[in-house]
């Protein structure tokens, strides 16, 4: 069984306002920062406001909503970046390699021959 939400985590603590972002979109669902460790430039990551820990115990309702954000925040990304395309990761625990236990969604714009960085 998974664990419980922890909400001393460090997105929990981004949305408290208790460390700093750099944040680019915010309502009352989600919000989207940029990733302290960009693969790409633009590397973006959307949160719900909801103590979720994977996309697995995250509510339907919110997850229906915040999947509306991420297509909102990657077509800003797409029109302030002017990429060639964009790629969306989404880690669940530590064997499918997540690090921060509080849900989230990399968007990372993407261009013609360019890799991502480590
Ligand atoms: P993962 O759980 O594997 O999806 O990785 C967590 C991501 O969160 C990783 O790309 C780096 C990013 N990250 C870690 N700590 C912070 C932080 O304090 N601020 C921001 N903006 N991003 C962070």
């Amino acid at each position: 069984m998974a664990a419980a939400y922890d909400p001393n985590n460090i997105f929990g603590k981004i949305l408290r306002g208790e460390i700093p972002a750099h944040k680019i979109y915010e309502d009352d669902v989600a919000l989207a920062f940029m990733d302290i460790m960009p693969r790409t430039e633009g590397h973006t990551l959307v949160i719900p406001k909801e103590g979720a820990r994977t996309l697995v115990d995250v509510s339907p309702a919110t997850l229906a909503e915040l999947i509306k954000r991420v297509q909102h925040v990657a077509k800003g990304l797409q029109a302030a970046f002017q990429c060639d395309g964009l790629t969306l990761h989404q880690f669940n625990e530590s064997a499918g390699g997540q690090v921060i236990y509080h849900l989230h969604f990399h968007l990372l714009p993407r261009w013609d021959g360019v890799s991502l960085r480590p």
